[in-house]
């Protein structure tokens, strides 16, 4: 998918992650906030033609290959789009509880044990000043890492793949848990895609 990218669907109804996330939060977030980058983005693209059979996460791996008067805006923009992108994929109700497969011995592997890698992730996305997100990263050797990001930068800018991500800004959790963002954080696993998220790691690695 290239320029004009298009905001993509849920996949879900917007209280399908009742109680862990509330409806009119996910309404306001795909809706408004994702819909925003998705406009903005192409606002910055739109007279740059050479731009326009790019994919937008092609455009956000290789940042010095933007022209610099939209450099910052693609930064922003197109990182918002990515992310929420990944996030609304790797999100469901009801799903699976642990990591399967490849995944599920790369994380024993990496971290010791499901518990300690979830401890990892809470603490790097709870750790992270002000806006931005936590993330489970590959590298193209299927090493695990887990990141945090301001803002709406993405670890494809630092050359990782994310599977797993959780936006922190406030708009993601205020309404329903105002400043106890550890309590959204541990809500989080009750609705993380694990299926898609294993799906992820086996398309990460050039194997
Ligand atoms: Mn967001």
């Amino acid at each position: 998918m290239a320029y004009p990218f298009q905001l993509p669907d849920l996949g879900f109804e917007h209280d399908a992650l009742e109680p862990h996330i509330d409806a009119q939060t996910m309404a306001i977030h795909h809706g408004k906030h994702h819909a925003g980058y998705t406009s903005k983005l192409n606002a910055a693209l739109e007279s740059h033609n050479d731009l326009h059979e790019m994919s937008a996460i092609d455009l956000v791996s290789d940042m010095s290959a933007i022209p610099e008067e939209i450099r910052g805006a693609v930064r922003n923009n197109g990182g918002g789009y990515v992310n929420h992108t990944l996030f609304w994929d790797v999100m469901t109700p009801g799903g699976a509880e642990a990591p399967i497969g490849d995944l599920a011995l790369a994380v024993d592997a990496a971290f010791g044990s499901l518990d300690e890698f979830r401890a990892h992730f809470q603490a790097a996305a709870g750790g992270q000043f002000g806006s931005g997100w936590g993330w489970l990263c590959s590298d193209a050797a299927g090493a695990l890492s887990v990141q945090a990001t301001p803002n709406q930068d993405s670890p494809l800018m630092q050359g990782l793949t994310p599977l797993l991500g959780v936006d922190v800004w406030e708009h993601a959790y205020y309404l329903r848990y105002q400043n106890r963002r550890p309590d959204y954080l541990s809500a989080f696993w009750s609705i993380v895609n694990w299926d898609r998220v294993s799906a992820r790691y086996n398309d990460a690695r050039e194997v």
